[in-house]
């Protein structure tokens, strides 16, 4: 059922359109989906681009904003993706916009390691003082989520002495050689493309849904089997998102993450949480750490630091980073003056536009849809999540199993109908929703009944 509206189309030019919250927050489909101009660019796509790069929905982006992303078609989307949870505070949001204009014209770039700005300064105050905990910390910048985690596994290395990491089911964090060994899932981010660094080691996950355990009976699993299986004199760092991400927006039952930190602390291990996904307001708090009370030793951010320019950091105790050598940590971008600019508007949005109560409220409305549209579909198993980082994983109703097929009918018709809707899950049955916290509710609620005629018609 594709929807043709072409009553005010005119011709669409490309490249005219201004982006940011002044687009017209509707979803419109003047073309079918791709458009000619799409089905144009992927056919260059294909001669140019290495097939490894895949697209997830064949559109090519011209403009977004507010809610919504239009193609080069001219075909309204409702951004239930915000590019893999980065632009929290809208895509081309205006004081990022401007901050990132005032720069480019002052300098690009001189290298942080050659010659200081104040901006990576700012950007490390700003994390020092909003990340958990009050102790005394420090951040190092970079470019990348995986170059974050990269980088926290070697300065909690550097810091302890010890070779171990571990890293859990379901992880994810990153396409590096160090992160695709830390990352769980084979295909498609690992195979053929081993072998991978070592001392990596996996513990078992809290997954409420599939494994009924209590976050203490979890935890004690994980915590056998690291003393089983590595012994915990070895071990440098324990890496864990607080929601696991690619993995399936898997919350672990509370007290798993309390109980993994204490036992890290106890052990002298590096509590490392990977914020990369859940960072900035994403769900319902500046960083997820806070909903269950724990104090990472060190934090990964990334995504939605910078409001869709590359940045990542490293933010933690100060004993801890400061452990590497002088001249130990850096890169040629890391900490790139134009990311700073747009970092520090987006942290101000985050701060002061009342993004994390809009996360909050996001929650609310996604949920009491999605949960109404569960007590009628038994093959939504679950819906959870927090703020705006919600998901439903889809089941067949009489066994349980995984139902991937139906999760990818369910975004494929999503798509066709004007709607930017991720997937995810070990198994590929997950559903998930990363608006961006600039989204009104008429575009919620729009976008919520595509995918409930998307699960009718599957
Ligand atoms: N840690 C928790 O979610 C990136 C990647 C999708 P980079 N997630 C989306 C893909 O298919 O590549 C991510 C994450 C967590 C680390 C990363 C890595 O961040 O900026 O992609 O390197």
């Amino acid at each position: 059922m594709t929807i043709v509206d072409s009553s005010d189309a005119g011709p669409y030019v490309p490249g005219q359109t201004t982006g940011g919250p002044g687009l017209p927050q509707r979803r419109r489909l003047v073309t079918e989906i791709p458009g000619p101009r799409s089905r144009e660019l992927l056919a260059r796509k294909s001669s140019a681009v290495a097939r490894g790069v895949g697209i997830s929905l064949p559109v090519f982006t011209d403009a977004a904003g507010g809610g919504v992303l239009v193609d080069v078609d001219g075909n309204s989307f409702i951004d239930f993706g915000t590019g893999i949870a980065v632009t929290g505070v809208g895509n081309a949001a205006p004081g990022v916009v401007t901050a990132v204009q005032q720069q480019v014209e002052r300098y690009t770039h001189t290298c942080f390691m050659i010659t200081g700005y104040d901006s990576y300064v700012d950007v490390a105050e700003a994390l020092n003082r909003l990340t958990p905990g009050d102790h005394d910390k420090r951040t190092a910048l970079f470019n990348t989520g995986a170059e974050a985690v990269e980088n926290a596994v070697k300065i909690a290395r550097s810091y302890t002495g010890r070779p171990a990491v571990i890293a859990f089911d379901h992880a994810y964090h990153g396409r590096t050689n160090l992160t695709m060994a830390l990352t769980a899932k084979a295909m498609p981010y690992k195979s053929g493309f081993g072998p991978f660094a070592p001392e990596i080691y996996r513990a078992p996950l809290s997954y409420p849904y599939r494994d009924g355990l209590s976050g203490d009976e979890a935890a004690r699993e994980a915590i056998a089997m690291i003393e089983k299986q590595v012994g915990a004199a070895s071990v440098a760092a324990v890496i864990i998102e607080p929601i696991q991400g690619e993995g399936g927006f898997i919350v672990p039952a509370p007290g798993f993450l309390s109980a993994l930190s204490a036992w890290a602390t106890e052990n002298g291990v590096v509590f490392i949480a990977d914020e990369v996904q859940t960072g900035f307001a994403r769900t319902g708090a500046m960083f997820a750490s806070e909903h269950e009370g724990i104090v990472p030793d060190l934090i990964a951010t990334a995504k939605g630091i910078a409001g869709g320019l590359p940045l990542s950091a490293v933010t933690g105790r100060a004993e801890i980073m400061d452990a590497p050598h002088v001249g130990g940590l850096g890169g040629t971008y890391g900490g790139n003056p134009v990311a700073c600019a747009a970092a520090l508007a987006a942290i101000e949005a985050y701060e002061h536009d009342g993004l994390i109560e809009r996360a909050g409220e996001i929650e609310t409305l996604m949920k009491a849809r999605l949960t109404d549209l569960q007590s009628r579909d038994p093959r939504i198993g679950d819906v959870r999540g927090r703020g705006a980082m919600i998901a439903i994983e889809l089941v067949d109703p009489l066994t349980g199993e995984p139902d991937a097929a139906l999760t990818a009918a369910v975004a494929k018709h999503s798509h066709d109908n004007g709607v930017v809707l991720l997937t995810c899950g070990t198994f590929g049955n997950v559903i998930r929703f990363l608006p961006p916290l600039s989204i009104n509710d008429a575009l919620l609620h729009d976008g919520l009944d595509v995918v409930a005629h998307a699960l009718e018609a599957a």
